[in-house]
């Protein structure tokens, strides 16, 4: 499909000189030794004479009823690994937890002397993107602008219409933008990057046939680059566990996902590829000795996949002493759980632990793909609790033909486990996902008017169910009523929650959960 030779106007070559042979003759050997870390550098781009300058921002912003922040892991691997590969310097931004007003946010990037700006978001925070490449575009002209992440990876060419992006990238990208950034240091021409969605010289969408395949070693990555954000900002925000004020790094120690759940991108594909107990445990050493950290959280898809990987984690955190805490604000299949893998993870630190239910109707689970072995998944947080691990539980309501009475076999699921603390969010399908093709199978008209930037919880993006709004939003305050108006669930809240004196924090948002609904499913009529 790629046609046109390139998409980079000749000015843009204040990087890559046209006369490449004359240039390189310019730079000093010394310095091109100093900026040829890696080997293959001066193979791949032996003749800029000039730094490259890239600058990456996560963007949104926090809402008072959503405050959370995590250090933006996709931007800091591909960092680190840009840094092994090209002599670049790098800014890296999240506004999520500067709090930077879009404004500001382009003008860190004109202040860095971008030549490449890329942006990464979640869908709810995509509606900026359109605003914030234009303004790019004006301020900094010559800049090639990338958009990634998991927006990306459900809207593809939806993601970069109405942008002034000129390129965006499916999936994972360390490989592709390493790719993008050769070509934009030799040629420009998109066209070669497989998989690719650009805009040629006339600003068409293309999209390039192929796909780059997966980073097969995960370990022949480098570490994220937490020296180029100030971590110690994300310990005094809500990060994923609910428990704020910890010394915490995130950690990605695994990608991809062989589970089915229907409403998922798997961004990083169907296989799980996992990083060694060495390394993670290295990782984690690594940053108790450069950021002082006690605190580690996991957010791969699924840490628990290898059973074999955990008891060797485990067992090498007792081993090197790190005396570290673990959360596990997602990550975890509770019915992938045994006794001796519960056991190993407590014993290695982990206090906190989310286990995602979604829904404890039997039917809905083989309807979503998600297979989950709910006497198992029960089993699997008694184990945890019993261990002294605090439990969290994720749960869904509002799937396709979901009924009240499944609605309410979730809660009774959630309400006599023993989970501490639960959520029931309101199924949103993305494009490109399973989910989403069958509502377009059989509900159509319900994906015309989703408002996937609407984070209030109070509403309703979209309704699956088999029944009206009203009925949905009674039984998510119903669940929130039923799970936690119990003296006996309360008191284990109280007395086992890390920072018990820190939950009055939680009162608005649990205070929003029990009048969802109440006061805006007058005004909604669809
Ligand atoms: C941590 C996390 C969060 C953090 C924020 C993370 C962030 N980046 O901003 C918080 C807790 C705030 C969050 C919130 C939500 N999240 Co969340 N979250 C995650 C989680 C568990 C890990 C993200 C992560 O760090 N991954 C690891 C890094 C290495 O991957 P990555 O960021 O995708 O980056 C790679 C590529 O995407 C790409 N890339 C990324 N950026 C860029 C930029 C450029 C220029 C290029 C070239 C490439 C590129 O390269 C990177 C390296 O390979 C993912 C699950 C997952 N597996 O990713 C869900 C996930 C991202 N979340 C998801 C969802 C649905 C949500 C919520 C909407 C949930 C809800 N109902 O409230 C909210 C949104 C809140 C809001 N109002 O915006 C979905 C994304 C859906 C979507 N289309 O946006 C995911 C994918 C879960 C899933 N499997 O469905 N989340
Ligand atoms: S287990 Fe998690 S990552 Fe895997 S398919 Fe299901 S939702 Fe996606």
């Amino acid at each position: 499909m790629g046609t046109t030779n390139t998409q980079r106007p000749a000015d843009r070559d204040h990087v890559t000189p046209p006369r490449a042979a004359t240039q390189a003759e310019t730079v000093p050997s010394s310095h091109l030794e100093k900026a040829c870390k890696a080997a293959d550098i001066r193979k791949r781009a032996p003749r800029h004479a000039k730094q490259l300058r890239v600058f990456l921002a996560n963007v949104g912003r926090r809402q008072p009823m959503y405050p959370l922040a995590t250090p933006p892991m996709g931007l800091m691997y591909l960092a680190a690994y840009l840094r092994t590969k090209f002599d670049v310097d790098i800014r890296v931004i999240n506004q999520r937890c500067e709090g930077f007003s879009d404004n500001e946010l382009v003008w860190q990037a004109v202040d860095h002397h971008a030549d490449i700006v890329g942006f990464s978001a979640l869908t709810p925070a995509a509606h900026a993107l359109g605003g914030l490449t234009r303004k790019v575009r004006q301020a900094l002209p010559n800049a090639l602008i990338l958009l990634g992440g998991p927006h990306v990876s459900a809207f593809r060419e939806r993601a970069i219409e109405g942008t002034e992006a000129d390129a965006a990238v499916v999936g994972e990208g360390e490989l592709a933008l390493e790719m993008i950034v050769n070509t934009y240091l030799d040629d420009g021409d998109l066209s070669k990057v497989p998989g690719l969605i650009w805009r040629d010289a006339d600003r068409h969408v293309i999209t390039n046939p192929g796909f780059i395949p997966h980073i097969a070693d995960l370990d022949s990555l480098p570490f994220p680059a937490y020296d180029l954000i100030d971590v110690r900002k994300y310990w005094r925000l809500q990060s994923m566990p609910p428990i704020p004020r910890r010394r915490y790094a995130s950690i990605v120690s695994s990608r991809g996902c062989p589970y089915h759940c229907n409403w998922c991108h798997r961004i990083f594909g169907k296989r799980f590829r996992a990083h060694s107990a060495e390394r993670v445990v290295d990782e984690i050493e690594y940053y108790k000795r450069t950021l002082g950290i006690d605190d580690v959280e996991f957010i791969d898809d699924i840490f628990n996949h290898d059973r074999k990987r955990v008891i060797e984690f485990s067992q090498l955190v007792g081993q090197r002493d790190l005396r570290i805490k673990i959360a596990f604000p997602n990550a975890i299949r509770a019915d992938a759980l045994n006794q001796a893998t519960v056991d190993a993870l407590a014993d290695a630190g982990t206090y906190f632990c989310s286990f995602s239910l979604e829904s404890g109707s039997p039917r809905l689970q083989k309807l979503i793909g998600k297979h989950l072995d709910i006497p198992r998944f029960l089993e699997g947080i008694e184990m945890a609790v019993q261990r002294g691990i605090f439990a969290n539980g994720f749960n869904m309501l509002g799937f396709p033909t979901e009924t009240e009475a499944e609605m309410q076999q979730t809660i009774d699921v959630a309400r006599h486990s023993l989970l501490h603390t639960a959520s029931f969010f309101t199924v949103t399908p993305f494009p490109n996902t399973e989910l989403y093709d069958l509502v377009q199978r059989t509900h159509p008209e319900k994906l015309a008017n989703i408002s996937y930037a609407d984070t209030d919880f109070s509403r309703i993006p979209v309704n699956l169910a088999a029944v009206p709004d009203e009925v949905l939003f009674y039984y998510q305050r119903r669940a929130n009523r039923q799970f936690f108006m119990n003296p006996v669930r309360l008191l284990r809240i109280v007395r086992d929650f890390p920072q018990p004196h820190r939950l009055p924090f939680y009162i608005p948002i649990f205070a929003s959960r029990l009048t969802k609904g109440l006061f805006t499913a007058a005004a909604r009529n669809d």
